[in-house]
């Protein structure tokens, strides 16, 4: 089977079990796991914030994070198709009580500097005001677009200039600092926190941090305990994640492979694919012999498992547990189906 479903398909490799075997574990609800201790540390240090708080999943950091940040009844401003909206389950209405005011972010999934200061709302007695302000990057929805630092704090001024923090959705950061050929703490800079997955490309098993500073990292440690994601001897998933952190750089490789498959599959009649910044390749198949959901489901009877962004786009995505074998014979397969 050649899974592109999502690189949170990736095991964990031998190095990774034997460092969760061996590692040196307590509770970490009484801040006593030196492993956990020692991945929070190292995740702090590579995106310069003061502190970080391992958490068990992306969306938990994410709900921390606006948690910590905001009010009950605040609005949060947000790209329209960003995970955080459409893919939490509801959270940040349902477990932080906020409101959502989304903006379109167009083929990048990154709103412009306008209209986000258009979207500030000052409180009032009608009016709840504007609580937070999230970015995500790379974009999962517009296919793993990298948006430059640059880019990111000219949406992050708009907000501080109010008087309103920025959350960093980086489930993807460092293949966006892979992209930009920039350090991961660039990307985090500019923001007032960020989340970022190590179970995604980088091939842990389990878990996120949230980084930000002390005061910050306080707060959202309770809120983490309040949710339920308090663990005890987490140094056994935790070390897996301190290999993963120093991996970063070989997301280079998935970006590489995820270019092969773009270029090979846009060639095929009534397919576009954009060439891609990172590892998720956007397939749009509207103007080919099959739609989205056939393609998919022989894409499957030959073994090859793709994920759907909606319709008749499909998202492929490339990450450490592929070989350039695989993504051939993923090109091949594909070729079949779209050129009957
Ligand atoms: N994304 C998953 C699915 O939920 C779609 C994937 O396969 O891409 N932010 C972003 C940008 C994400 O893409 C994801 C996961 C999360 C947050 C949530 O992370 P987890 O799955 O650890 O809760």
């Amino acid at each position: 089977m050649i899974d592109l479903r999502s690189d949170t398909v990736t095991r964990p490799t031998d190095e990774m079990r034997s460092a969760a075997r061996n590692a040196p574990v307590g509770d970490d609800v009484y801040g006593e796991d030196p492993t956990v201790n020692k991945l929070e540390a190292r995740a702090a240090e590579l995106l310069g914030t003061q502190a970080a708080l391992y958490v068990p999943s992306g969306t938990m950091g994410n709900q921390i994070a606006a948690l910590t940040h905001t009010e009950y009844g605040q609005e949060v401003v947000l790209e329209a198709t960003s995970h955080i909206y459409g893919h939490e389950v509801g959270g940040l209405a349902a477990t932080a009580g906020l409101q959502v005011r989304p903006l379109d972010g167009g083929a990048d999934g990154l709103f412009s500097p306008s209209a986000l200061a258009d979207a500030i709302i000052e409180p009032s007695l009608h009016r709840a005001g504007t609580g937070l302000v999230c970015l995500e990057n790379t974009h999962n929805r517009a296919g793993g677009t990298a948006h430059s630092p640059a880019a990111m704090a000219a949406r992050c001024d708009i907000a501080h200039d109010a008087g309103i923090p920025v959350h960093l959705d980086g489930a993807r950061l460092f293949n966006a600092a892979v992209a930009l050929d920039v350090p991961p703490a660039a990307l985090a800079e500019p923001v007032d926190s960020v989340m970022c997955c190590v179970s995604k490309g980088l091939g842990a098993p389990v878990g996120s941090l949230v980084a930000g500073d002390e005061e910050f990292v306080e707060t959202a440690r309770r809120y983490r305990k309040r949710l339920g994601g308090g663990m005890r001897q987490a140094g056994i998933i935790a070390a897996p994640g301190l290999i993963a952190l120093d991996s970063w750089e070989r997301l280079a490789e998935d970006h590489e492979r995820a270019v092969r498959l773009a270029t090979a599959l846009d060639e095929l009649p009534g397919v576009t694919v954009d060439a891609p910044d990172t590892n998720l390749v956007r397939v749009d198949v509207t103007d080919a012999v099959v739609d989205g959901e056939t393609f998919l489901s022989q894409l499957a009877d030959r073994d090859v498992l793709g994920g759907a962004y909606g319709g008749d786009v499909i998202r492929l995505c490339t990450h450490r547990d592929l070989t350039d074998a695989d993504v051939d014979a993923a090109i091949a397969v594909a070729t079949e189906i779209l050129t009957d």
